[in-house]
């Protein structure tokens, strides 16, 4: 099969629906296209000139089609990135997994300025680019495993002028663990897709690529302090026994992550930037006393 012919397949299975406004070019990538390397890791400086010369132009078609599997995102868009119509690129998983703005903000600021975070699971960078802005001041390590979502990523973040301080990495967290130090790990692994939601007690080995158990005791190798982005119907229960993981307990809160008032997800704190605990400078005093 050509890959023109496996574009048409896909695109005339799935449900379409028409907009009128800039749609991610990325739906008609094709399987073939999956084996390439992604145009915005090829010669960044070339495309570091493109971007300048304006990335909506030249990469985003004017009039497109997306899914209906998309639409409902779609139509969030501006809550997931409020500079969307600068040029924010994304593929499907990243539409549905991208983390509100106001929620990766609220995750950001937990955070101390001058600190190291690692987003494990970063996707199209909706968390790194809201711990990257100057005004949180933390350096950023950005790890996919899809070489896609690094590309959209360094796009996203060039729109957000943040992508100094970002660096991304392409490769499997789980392998890169044992060699990252970092002051706060945050982790958004994916939740097997939109229809996490039709589950009643989201429980923590239905997170992917591995259980949620085996994910913080992965990050807890890294530091104590993580934050957790979870599905709104996790099981409360057994995020709070991920805190007995360690021993002394680390410290845990839990909050409703909200946009507007509606419930999009759960955030876990754990260690030292969980309110009221000593923050991370004085984690870093005590470590070099
Ligand atoms: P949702 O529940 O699919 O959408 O995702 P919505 O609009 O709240 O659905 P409704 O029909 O109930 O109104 C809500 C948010 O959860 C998304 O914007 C993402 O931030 C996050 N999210 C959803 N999924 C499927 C994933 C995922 O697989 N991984 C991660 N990290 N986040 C996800
Ligand atoms: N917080 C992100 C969304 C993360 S979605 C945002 O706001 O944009 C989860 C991501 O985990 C996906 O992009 C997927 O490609 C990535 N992923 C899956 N397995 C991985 C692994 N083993 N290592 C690193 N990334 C992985």
């Amino acid at each position: 099969m050509q890959s023109e012919d496996i574009e048409l397949a896909v695109l005339e299975t799935s449900e379409l629906t028409t907009f009128p406004c800039s749609i991610d070019q990325n739906l008609r990538r094709t399987n073939a296209d999956k084996t390439k390397t992604p145009p915005s890791l090829l010669n960044r400086k070339k495309r570091k000139h493109r971007i300048k010369q304006g990335p909506c132009k030249t990469l985003i078609p004017k009039q497109g089609l997306i899914t209906t599997n998309i639409a409902k995102y779609w139509h969030q868009r501006y809550s997931l990135f409020s500079r969307y119509d600068d040029g924010i690129q994304m593929d499907e998983e990243g539409w549905f997994s991208a983390t509100p703005e106001e929620i990766a903000a609220t995750h950001a600021a937990r955070a101390g300025s001058g600190t190291i975070v690692i987003d494990c699971f970063s996707g199209v960078g909706g968390n790194a680019i809201q711990f990257a802005l100057k005004i949180r001041g933390c350096h950023v390590v950005a790890i996919d495993i899809d070489p896609w979502k690094i590309g959209y990523a360094i796009n996203n973040a060039k729109i957000y002028g943040v992508e100094d301080n970002i660096d991304f990495i392409v490769g499997d967290f789980f392998q890169l663990a044992p060699f990252l130090k970092a002051d706060v790990v945050f982790l958004s692994p994916p939740w097997g897709g939109p229809s996490y939601n039709k589950i009643q007690n989201f429980t923590l080995d239905l997170l992917k690529p591995r259980d949620g158990y085996s994910i913080f005791q992965v990050a807890q190798k890294i530091t104590p302090n993580i934050i957790m982005f979870l599905p709104r119907n996790v099981d409360i229960n057994q995020v709070e026994e991920l805190s007995w993981l360690s021993s002394p307990p680390l410290n845990f809160e839990i909050e409703e992550s909200h946009v507007q008032g509606y419930t999009k997800g759960i955030t876990a704190y754990f260690g030292y930037i969980v309110s009221g605990s000593p923050g991370l400078y004085k984690l870093s005093e005590v470590a070099t006393s």
